[in-house]
């Protein structure tokens, strides 16, 4: 039996310790997942922090195209799997962590439920996503009708 393969976009986000080696141990641990390829990631990006509590440290920001086997739960719960073995800590909203993954589509799959929206809600307000994102898939259309790489052209002024 054949198993339905999808893509999904994720982005990857630390701004506390050995940054890259959180992003790093990410997608080793992503590519050691029964069921899930890591096919690209882009390059990382240091950028500031958006939101969330004074004197945070910058953010090393990624993106990375997945397949996978998985269903998009099983996905999600993949990801907070590794950001709780990578020490995140959840409590204050925004607030420095070890280890950010956030699922930005799952397909075409659009669903809202408290756990999980697809595709992400916010990510065509966020340079600190669309930037590294562009790397991978300018073309990809987003929900607000811009591809990835118009919508961060529009939200930062610089062609990508
Ligand atoms: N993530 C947040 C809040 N603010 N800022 C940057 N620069 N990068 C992030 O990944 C980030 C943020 C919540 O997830
Ligand atoms: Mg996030
Ligand atoms: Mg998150």
């Amino acid at each position: 039996m054949s198993q339905k393969r999808v893509t999904a976009a994720i982005a990857l986000g630390s701004n506390m310790g050995d940054r890259e080696k959180y992003l790093r141990g990410a997608l080793t641990r992503l590519e050691r997942t029964p069921g899930v390829v890591v096919l690209r990631r882009s390059t990382w990006h240091e950028t500031q922090p958006v939101g969330g509590p004074p004197g945070q440290g910058l953010y090393l920001n990624g993106a990375a195209l997945l397949e996978t086997t998985l269903d998009a739960h099983a996905l999600l719960a993949v990801l907070q799997a590794i950001e709780l073995k990578a020490g995140r800590e959840r409590g204050v909203q925004d607030a420095a962590r070890t280890l950010d993954l956030d699922l930005l589509w799952f397909g075409a799959e659009s669903r809202n439920t408290p756990e999980l929206t697809l595709p992400h809600p916010r990510l065509h307000e966020r340079a600190f996503v669309l930037a590294p994102l562009a790397e991978l898939v300018p073309d990809h259309p987003l929900a607000c009708g811009q591809t990835v790489a118009q919508q961060l052209e529009t939200l930062t002024g610089a062609p990508s």
